[in-house]
């Protein structure tokens, strides 16, 4: 399966957020990643639905939403209006989660679960068959700039093969301190998409089109190494 990248624009420059999607255009990103939060399922605010769909009226890169809200049902209508490639939400923000994911499906909306680093791989064995893709936090949801959880590993590990026996084209994206020697472990691990935030695309200072080059190519070694 080859390995998408998903550039998560809370870490741009918001002041500069054309341009950096621009920048992102001419490298050719596969999508972009979107965090919208509440300040109750995590303790931070970040990208609103109002930004979500303005970015998705002036661009044709693909959109990931990732919400990390309580009660996600509340928000169906807002997330189809930003029209998304691809959703998840949190199994632990919602108690009726496949109904949520049967409402959220729409033609040309992938719809993904995301567990939190301490939700086992065991959580989603009812929701396997419903679900497009399975999004693992590699840190705790809420902040960009964490250090990652290294037993996360394994859970890729167990969530591959559960997703390979499955639908071997279901996705699974990893997101948190995504850095070139994570991106490395976790493809190994069975990884296929990879958010990436300040530890790669958007590390400080760096030009921002070079960056996502330089991780892209990265990127494509690892996959041809596993080949
Ligand atoms: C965090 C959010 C993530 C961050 C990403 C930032 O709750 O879901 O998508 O934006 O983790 O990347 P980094 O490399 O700074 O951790
Ligand atoms: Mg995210």
């Amino acid at each position: 399966m080859a390995i998408k990248i998903a550039p998560s624009l809370m870490c741009a420059n918001l002041l500069e957020l054309r341009r950096d999607i621009t920048e992102l255009e001419r490298a050719q990103a596969d999508m972009l990643h979107i965090d919208v939060m509440d300040g109750h399922f995590v303790p931070n605010l970040a990208l609103s639905f109002d930004v979500a769909e303005q970015i998705s009226r002036c661009t044709a890169i693909p959109l990931d939403i990732h919400l990390m809200v309580d009660c996600p049902e509340d928000f169906i209508e807002r997330v189809q209006r930003a029209r998304p490639a691809y959703v998840s939400f949190h199994l632990e923000s919602t108690v009726s989660p496949i109904r949520l994911v049967q409402r959220l499906k729409a033609p040309g909306i992938k719809v993904g679960l995301a567990l939190n680093p301490s939700t086992p791989a065991e959580a989603l064995e009812y929701l396997l068959d419903d679900i497009d893709y399975v999004l693992l936090m590699c840190v705790e949801p809420g902040y960009a700039g964490q250090r990652f959880i290294p037993k996360v590993l394994g859970k890729i590990n167990t969530v591959r093969r559960m997703l390979d026996a499955s639908d071997a084209d279901k996705a699974l994206e990893v997101d948190g301190n995504i850095d070139f020697e994570y991106a490395r472990q976790c493809v190994a691990s069975g990884a296929s998409i990879l958010v990436a935030g300040s530890s790669s695309v958007f590390r400080p200072g760096a030009d921002l089109y070079t960056a996502y080059c330089d991780f892209r190519n990265h990127v494509s070694r690892l996959s041809q190494e596993l080949v």
